[in-house]
């Protein structure tokens, strides 16, 4: 059940006349980084290929078109080593990616459930049958991670190595999930109810076990992320109570309703930018 879900989008379908890319020799690459060589591979770093913070392999039709999204408000510092080195790692992959930041820019508590609604909304626009939902603070370490959908929705990041590479606890979805769209839509997305740190996630866990979707992980050789420090963020005291509250109204908290906001959506070379005022 953890087999790869091959779906392009119909706009690449038809330029088919490149052999299609080979996926083998990426899941068995052993490569993996050193977390302290990070700042190293980003120094070697050029965009070439990249535009609009979208790729498309040059040489053969890539299988996989992957929309990453990456919810932002004010850590340029991880911002700037995150996206070279993203690039760096996801060219390699023979996937057609891009990668969405989706900014709040008003001063309110943060709310990353709507701005991943938001970014999904575009990303489904953009025809991107499969989203990656990534925290900007982690890496992929391991060259085998393959940024891709599996059938079942898959927790990506089980394996930080600030949280001594352990998994915390066996419903974690947060940090880099990737899940279908059509999946993302059927579960109506992430709640609009929590604010500021924490839960949100463990909510989407249980919109996805009611909805009968298992979440898988790759082994975790494959899975290990490097997390960037920062100060940490203020918790939401109402967290706990909100999970369990929601479950009951997930069908009309979500994707279908997204409060009322103000977006837009900038190209810049290594990222496309949704601008959002909640
Ligand atoms: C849990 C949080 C999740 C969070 C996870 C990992 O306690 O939202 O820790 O966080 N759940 C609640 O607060 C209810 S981490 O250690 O990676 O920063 O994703």
């Amino acid at each position: 059940d953890s087999q790869l879900y091959k779906q392009i989008t119909p706009k690449l379908h038809l330029q088919k006349t490149k052999p299609d890319c080979k996926y083998d020799e990426i899941l068995n690459n052993k490569e993996t980084v050193d977390p302290w060589e990070v700042p190293k591979k980003i120094e070697h770093f050029s965009a070439k290929g990249v535009d609009n913070g979208s790729f498309v392999p040059a040489h053969c039709n890539p299988l996989f078109s992957v929309a990453v999204l990456v919810t932002y408000r004010n850590r340029q510092k991880q911002l700037d080593v995150f996206l070279p080195y993203m690039h760096n790692f996801l060219r390699k992959q023979n996937i057609h990616y891009k990668i969405y930041l989706i900014e709040q820019q008003d001063n309110k508590p943060f709310n990353k459930g709507v701005l991943y609604n938001i970014g999904v909304k575009q990303a489904i626009n953009d025809k991107f049958p499969c989203l990656i939902l990534h925290d900007v603070d982690l890496l992929p370490l391991d060259a085998s991670n393959l940024y891709a959908c599996t059938n079942d929705p898959r927790h990506m990041s089980a394996s930080i190595d600030k949280l001594r590479y352990v998994l915390i606890y066996d419903f974690l979805v947060g940090g880099v999930l990737a899940i279908r769209a059509d999946q993302y839509v059927a579960v109506n997305g992430f709640s609009s109810k929590f604010v500021g740190w924490g839960g949100e996630d463990d909510n989407f866990a249980y919109r996805l076990s009611s909805h009968n979707l298992n979440v898988v992980r790759f082994p975790r050789e494959m899975s290990r992320y490097t997390m960037l420090l920062h100060r940490p963020e203020s918790k939401n005291s109402q967290r706990y109570n909100l999970i369990t509250e929601n479950e009951q109204i997930a069908s009309v908290d979500g994707l279908s309703a997204v409060p009322y906001h103000h977006s837009r959506v900038k190209n810049h070379k290594m990222f496309t930018l949704i601008q959002v005022n909640l």
